[in-house]
């Protein structure tokens, strides 16, 4: 047995003008109520400490800076790091990292039980748009305000197992969580802040908990994982944003999950032995994946022609005359 508790510390809306001490002083009081429920490890969602910024188009860089972070911890955010030491707690929380050559990203790290910084990633699939759109009723202007994540997707010895990292639209793409389950991930944490509405497909809106549903319960089955799913949820600055935070199992099933849009602890204790049964048998990567035949995954961005698909993969074209 390797258990590990983990708090899936969902969030209710975070206001423009809350101050950034604040916040802290929230997600410090989750982290005293998770370690009373006996937490190892207490998972905040994707920007944990603004608002969801990137639904408004703002002309000037410099309006900007007041959502991101130059360091971690600074004098604001060092409150988390003394909890985590104090009470013994490990933490994951998203944020807006300015790094030291100016360049922006959607970030997440890992702190373990000592306060101390054991893992972080930047996040790669950035979805929305970078130009103004005003005829959408909100704006997500996530590839205009962030860079590509340049760190990979990593996986970080902690908790006594593998923990991996995504952030968000991350955890649509099968492609995160397999990258993670080749380097043994066994639990995998992603912090998220989904609008119900999506402007640009409107038919999808009633389909938002399905769809956040299936995707982490296939990446944690098919990989062997368990998967911590975190909203930043509720109706924020007039955005409604979905909850639905949970924990699923490498079973593929949900084993607990949010009720609630607002500030909300999830918990489940998570016996990381449990990735082993699948690991070993249906999803034995090393005995049954047959990465001869992937060719197109990362041999093109988009969807090509089947004739420009076997100049890729040559066997597609194995039997024509
Ligand atoms: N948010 C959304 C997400 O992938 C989105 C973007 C919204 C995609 C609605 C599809 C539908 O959950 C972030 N921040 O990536």
């Amino acid at each position: 047995m390797r258990p590990v508790t983990v708090a899936a510390a969902q969030l209710g809306p975070i206001a423009l003008e809350t101050p950034r001490a604040a916040t802290v002083a929230r997600l410090v009081g989750l982290m005293e109520r998770a370690k009373a429920q006996g937490a190892d490890l207490i998972v905040f969602p994707e920007l944990a400490l603004t608002t969801f910024f990137p639904r408004w188009y703002y002309e000037q860089e410099a309006d900007l800076d007041r959502f991101y972070e130059r360091a971690m911890p600074g004098p604001e955010t060092q409150p988390l790091f003394d909890a985590a030491r104090d009470l013994s707690i490990g933490f994951h929380l998203g944020y807006a990292e300015l790094a030291a050559d100016g360049t922006r990203f959607n970030t997440a790290i890992l702190v373990d039980k000592s306060g101390e910084t054991v893992g972080k990633y930047r996040k790669i699939h950035l979805p929305g748009h970078r130009e103004h759109e005003p005829w959408r009723a909100f704006q997500h202007l996530e590839k205009r305000y962030f860079a590509p994540g340049d760190l990979g997707f990593r996986v970080f010895d902690a908790f006594g197992g593998r923990i991996g990292m995504a952030i968000c639209n991350d955890r649509r793409w099968p492609e995160t969580y397999r990258v993670l389950g080749l380097q043994g991930a066994e639990m995998i944490l992603i912090g998220y802040n989904t609008p119900i509405h999506n402007p640009p497909a409107p038919e999808h809106d009633r389909l938002s908990w399905h769809h956040n549903a299936i995707v982490m319960q296939a990446g944690a089955y098919q990989n062997a994982a368990f998967v911590v799913g975190v909203a930043k949820a509720g109706v924020e600055e007039g955005v409604h944003q979905m909850g639905g935070s949970l924990i699923a199992a490498p079973t593929g099933e949900t084993i607990a999950q949010a009720v609630t849009e607002d500030d909300e602890l999830v918990v489940a204790t998570c016996d990381l032995d449990l990735c082993r049964s699948y690991r070993e048998s249906v999803f034995a990567f090393e005995r049954h994946r047959e990465p001869g035949a992937y060719a197109l995954i990362t041999g093109t961005k988009g969807a090509v022609t089947p004739d420009e698909a076997k100049r890729i993969d040559p066997a597609l074209g194995k039997l024509d005359t």
